[in-house]
C-alpha cells in the first residue's frame, strides 16, 4: 500500500524512489513484522491464557511434554496476522502472485484454525477428521494450481545441479502442485512437535527462498545465473520478507522453554505458504533440499508406518523423528539447535545450486 501512496511522491522528492526497490520493500517487510510480533505476542498470550485456550497434550507423549499441558495454543493466528499487515503495508497489491500467496496461506490457516478450535476450545478429541482437514488443503491448493495453469504459468521443472535435465508436466503441473503445497503444510505440521523444532527451519527456508524469489523474478540476474526467469515473482521477496520476521518475531516466544505453540493454524498455513514460493519461484525440486528437516520429518512417519504395517517391527522408537531422538535421552534444545543447523547446512547446499550445476 505504502507502494501507491509514497512511491509517485518522488517527483517531488528522490527519496521516495526508495519504495519502488523491492530489496527495500523486503527489508522493512521483515522488520515490521517482527516489530509487531514483538508488540502483539504479549498482549496475545495473555489474552489465550486469559481465554484458556492451552495445549491437551497426548497421554502418549515422551515423558517432558507432560510439563507443556496448558501452554497457549494458536499462537499461528498471530502470524498471520502480522504477515498479511506486512504485505498490505509493503507489497505491491497489482501483483496477482501476491493475491495467490495470501489465499493460500489464509486458507490453510483458516483449515488449521477450525482443526485448532474445535481441539482446543470445543474440546473434540483429535479435532478435525485427517481426511476432511486433508480435502479442504487440497481445495485450497487445488484452486491456485488451476489459476496458474489457465494464466499459463510455465510447466517446465527443473532438477537443482543438473542444468540440462527439464521435465515439461504439461496439465500433470496442476496435480504437482498440489502435491507440492499440500505436501509442504503437512511436513511442517509434523514438525511442529518441540519448542522452535519448526518455526526455525521455517525462518531459514523462507529467508532462502526470498533469495530466489528475487533473483528469478530479475530478468538481468536470473539471465547473468541461467536460472529460469518468472517475471513478477520478484515481489514474492516482499511475502518471503514478511514470513521470516513474523517467524522471527514467534520464536521470540516459542523458544525452549515456549510460551505459546503455534498450533495447525500456524504450521499449516506457514508450510502451505512455503510450497507456493517454492511453485511460484519455479524452484519446486528444490524444496527437498530446503525443506530437509521437513522432508526427513514426513518420510521418518511413513516408513515408521509402512514398517510396522508390514513387519510389525518399528524403524524409529518412535516417530515423527524427533521424539525418537528424545526417547534416546537427548535433551530438547538440543534436539532442536542440531535440527536448525542441519537446516542452515541445506540452504546453504540449495543456494550453492546457483552456481554447481
Ligand atoms: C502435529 N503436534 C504435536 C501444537 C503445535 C501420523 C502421526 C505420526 C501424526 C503425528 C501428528 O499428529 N502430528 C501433528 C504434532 C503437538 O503440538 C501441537 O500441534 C501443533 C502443530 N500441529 O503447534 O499446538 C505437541 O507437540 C509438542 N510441541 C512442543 N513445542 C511446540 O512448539 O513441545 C509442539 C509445538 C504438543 C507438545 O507436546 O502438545 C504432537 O506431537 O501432538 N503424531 C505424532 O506425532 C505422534 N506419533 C506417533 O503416534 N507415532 C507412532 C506412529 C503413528 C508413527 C509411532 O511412532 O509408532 C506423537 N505425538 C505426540 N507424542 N504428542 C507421539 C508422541
Amino acid at each position: 500500500m505504502l507502494y501507491y501512496f509514497l512511491f509517485p511522491l518522488a517527483k517531488y522528492h528522490t527519496i521516495f524512489n526508495v519504495f519502488q526497490y523491492i530489496t527495500f520493500r523486503t527489508i522493512y517487510a521483515a522488520v515490521t513484522a517482527l516489530v509487531l510480533s514483538f508488540l502483539l505476542g504479549p498482549y496475545f498470550i495473555e489474552k489465550l491464557r486469559a481465554l484458556n485456550v492451552g495445549e491437551v497434550v497426548r497421554t502418549y507423549v515422551p515423558s517432558g511434554h507432560g510439563q507443556k499441558q496448558g501452554t497457549p495454543t494458536m499462537g499461528g493466528v498471530i502470524i498471520l496476522l502480522v504477515v498479511l499487515i506486512s504485505v498490505f503495508l509493503w507489497g505491491n497489491l497489482s501483483n496477482m502472485y501476491v493475491w495467490l500467496m495470501a489465499f493460500v496461506t489464509v486458507g490453510m490457516g483458516l483449515i488449521g484454525f477450525i482443526d485448532d478450535y474445535s481441539k482446543v476450545v470445543k474440546k473434540k478429541k483429535g479435532g478435525m477428521r485427517a481426511w476432511v482437514k486433508f480435502f479442504w488443503q487440497v481445495v485450497v491448493a487445488l484452486v491456485a494450481a488451476l489459476v496458474l495453469y489457465y494464466l499459463k504459468f510455465d510447466t517446465v521443472v527443473t532438477i537443482p545441479f543438473l542444468k540440462d535435465v527439464r521435465f515439461d508436466l504439461g496439465p500433470f503441473y496442476v496435480p504437482f502442485t498440489v502435491i507440492v503445497i499440500v505436501g509442504a503444510s503437512n511436513a511442517v505440521n509434523l514438525t511442529d512437535g518441540l519448542d522452535g523444532l519448526a518455526i526455525g527451519p521455517m525462518i531459514i527456508s523462507a529467508a532462502t527462498y526470498m533469495l530466489f524469489a528475487y533473483l528469478v523474478g530479475n530478468l538481468k540476474i536470473s539471465n547473468y545465473l541461467h536460472i529460469m526467469y518468472v517475471p513478477k515473482v520478484g515481489e514474492l521477496s516482499v511475502f518471503a520478507g514478511a514470513m521470516v520476521g513474523a517467524s522471527l518475531g514467534f520464536l521470540w516466544f516459542n523458544t525452549y522453554p515456549a510460551q505459546i505453540f503455534m498450533g495447525d493454524v500456524g504450521s499449516l498455513s506457514l508450510g502451505g505458504a512455503l510450497g507456493t514460493l517454492a511453485v511460484f519461484t519455479k524452484q519446486e525440486a528444490l524444496l527437498v533440499i530446503v525443506g530437509g528437516i521437513f522432508v526427513v520429518e514426513a518420510l521418518s512417519v511413513i516408513c515408521q508406518v509402512a514398517s510396522f504395517k508390514l513387519t510389525g517391527k518399528r524403524v524409529f522408537a518412535m516417530a515423527p523423528i524427533h521424539h525418537h531422538y528424545e526417547l534416546k535421552g537427548w535433551p530438547e534444545p538440543k534436539i532442536i539447535v542440531r535440527f536448525w543447523i542441519i537446516s542452515i547446512m541445506l540452504a546453504l547446499l540449495a543456494i550453492s545450486t546457483l552456481k554447481i550445476r
